[in-house]
């Protein structure tokens, strides 16, 4: 049963459905299946087959905003259960996410700000196009730990590098941890940028985060 659940999810986006992926979503909650395995093992292989059929120009852009729009509205439903988990515990550190100027790609970041959010992070989401100067205003604002930067796109995952340089602009860069992630990013353009980290999925941004955090806690002086 749970096996035939997750291959309807992750059909459900394939056929852009974001009703059948509500309702997926709501009887797994239902039935007491973990959110994160709904997510992981059912939608977002969904969007997986999508990006792969529209590389090899089976499937048009149409579809494939029908199927953003299906696992929008299954997160709808996953996302305040992941919320409810993160809540009962403590501030782990303080993140600013969003997805780089010229680049719309978000279920990416959403997915990685929820779950730093359901491990005890306080997630700033700037959203989606996002221009260097506006991150570094935001981690100033709110005193960030770690800079979230997401781009889906070759031709924007350059704008990272400018994200990097707003924050040295700014002066934040020794207080402020960069971790770069989406499809065309690889840990040697995090190292070529200076970031400081690179994570390949959503869970992976969780234990680099929780990673960046010890670095930073070693490197403050201690009182005495
Ligand atoms: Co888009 N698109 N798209 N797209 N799109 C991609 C990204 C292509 C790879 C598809 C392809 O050709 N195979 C391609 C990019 C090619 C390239 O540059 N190499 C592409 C293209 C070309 C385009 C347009 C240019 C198409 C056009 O208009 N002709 C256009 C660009 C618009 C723009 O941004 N200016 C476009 C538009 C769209 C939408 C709007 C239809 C839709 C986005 C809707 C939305 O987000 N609301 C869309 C989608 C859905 C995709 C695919 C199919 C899926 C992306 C996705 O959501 N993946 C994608 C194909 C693909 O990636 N395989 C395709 C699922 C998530 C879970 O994975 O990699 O985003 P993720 O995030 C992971 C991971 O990278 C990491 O954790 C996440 C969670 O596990 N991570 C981080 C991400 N950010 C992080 C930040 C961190 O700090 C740490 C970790």
């Amino acid at each position: 049963m749970p096996g035939n659940r997750l291959s309807n999810m992750r059909q459900s986006i394939i056929d852009g459905a974001p009703e059948t992926a509500c309702s997926l979503a709501q009887e797994a909650v239902a039935a007491g299946m973990a959110p994160l395995e709904a997510i992981n093992d059912g939608y977002v292989l969904g969007m997986r087959d999508v990006g792969e059929q529209f590389a090899r120009g089976q499937m048009f852009l149409p579809d494939m905003m029908a199927s953003a729009e299906a696992m929008r509205a299954a997160m709808s439903v996953l996302e305040p259960e992941l919320r409810k988990q993160g809540a009962e515990r403590p501030t782990a550190g303080v993140v600013v996410l969003g997805t780089t100027k010229g680049d719309i790609h978000e279920i990416g970041k959403i997915l990685v700000g929820t779950l730093l959010t359901a491990h005890g992070f306080e997630v700033h989401d700037l959203g989606v196009d996002v221009a260097g100067e506006k991150f570094a205003a935001k981690a100033r604002e709110v005193s960030a730990d770690i800079v979230g930067v997401s781009a889906l796109l070759t031709t924007t995952m350059r704008n990272q590098k400018k994200v990097v340089e707003a924050l040295e602009k700014e002066g934040l860069r020794s207080s402020v941890k960069i971790m770069v992630g989406g499809a065309p990013v690889t840990r040697r353009w995090a190292e070529e940028i200076g970031a400081d980290g690179f994570a390949k999925d959503a869970m992976s941004a969780v234990g680099l985060a929780q990673e960046l955090m010890q670095k930073k806690l070693a490197a403050v002086p201690t009182q005495t």
